[in-house]
């Protein structure tokens, strides 16, 4: 269970680190999945020389440890307190796609600034509303060990807060993900910047508004696995001041009414 601190930080932070969240013996068996995928790209858990790329996405599989892993008991009750109950899908497994990062000097070519997307645009890419249409939250899975040297995922803390406003202009239509970084103000590139770094297992449940972005050079000495799942709403969030909001509407409803100047 979160405690009442842990929702203010997630509410003014953007994220929560829920330590532990996914048992050991799970994350073990989602690595073995991995590196039968990569196997069978030609790519070998205890063959450095196949290790050619800094990055290899793969879609995150379905079922077996992944069901465990997407609904760890630690989990699905912070998604209880953050979003309401009954208000986000039960997604029996994780989801999205899972970047394996190798150690490399090279730039990945996915490194830049963003927000994640929630629902299919009219171009074809993923778009994003004030009301975060079908995003109840993003979160950042580790399922190998990711300290500050093995390209851990660089999170904006705060930067939640000045998206709102951004996508306020932008209307119920929304904007393309890709869109969003470049119509932020400077200030929310100076704001502090936080590794998720941690243990297998360890979970960084995410506001769907933070900023974030994968890092390098890789200079770790294993490969990198964070799943990066949404957790879906099928209910836009009303954004209605004085009714019973849930921690991640009163975040947007907090960088809509904050003014630059009340920034951090
Ligand atoms: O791999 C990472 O560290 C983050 C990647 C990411 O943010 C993305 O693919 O949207």
């Amino acid at each position: 269970m979160l405690t009442a601190a842990d929702i203010g930080r997630f509410i003014s932070d953007g994220y929560v680190a829920v330590r532990g969240a996914i048992p050991t013996d799970v994350i073990s068996g989602c690595q073995d999945v991995l590196w039968m995928d990569l196997a069978t790209r030609g790519v070998g858990r205890t063959d450095r020389s196949t290790w050619t790329e800094p990055v290899i996405r793969l879609n995150c599989p379905e079922g077996g440890p992944f069901v465990a892993a997407g609904t760890a008991q630690a989990l699905w009750e912070a998604y209880d307190q953050l979003l309401g109950e009954g208000t986000w899908w039960k997604r029996q497994g994780l989801g999205g796609t899972i970047p394996v990062r190798f150690p490399s000097e090279a730039d990945p070519g996915d490194a830049g600034w963003h927000i994640d997307g929630s629902f299919d645009g009219p171009d074809g890419s993923y778009w994003v509303n004030v009301r975060s249409k079908m995003r109840g939250l993003l979160v950042l899975v580790l399922l190998t060990d990711v300290d500050e040297r093995s390209a851990p995922t660089r999170i904006l803390k705060g930067s939640h807060l000045d998206v709102p406003r951004v996508l306020a202009a932008a209307g119920e239509g929304g904007l393309s993900f890709g869109q969003v970084a470049p119509r932020l103000p400077a200030s929310t590139f100076k704001r502090e910047q936080v590794l998720a770094e941690g243990k297998g297992g360890d979970v960084y449940i995410c506001h769907p508004f933070l900023v974030h972005a994968a890092s390098w050079p890789h200079r770790g000495a294993h490969a990198r696995m964070i799943a990066q799942p949404g957790v879906g709403i099928p209910v836009p969030f009303a954004l209605r001041e004085g009714t019973d909001i849930c921690p991640v509407e009163a975040a947007i409803l907090l960088g809509l009414r904050d003014t630059p100047a009340a920034r951090s």
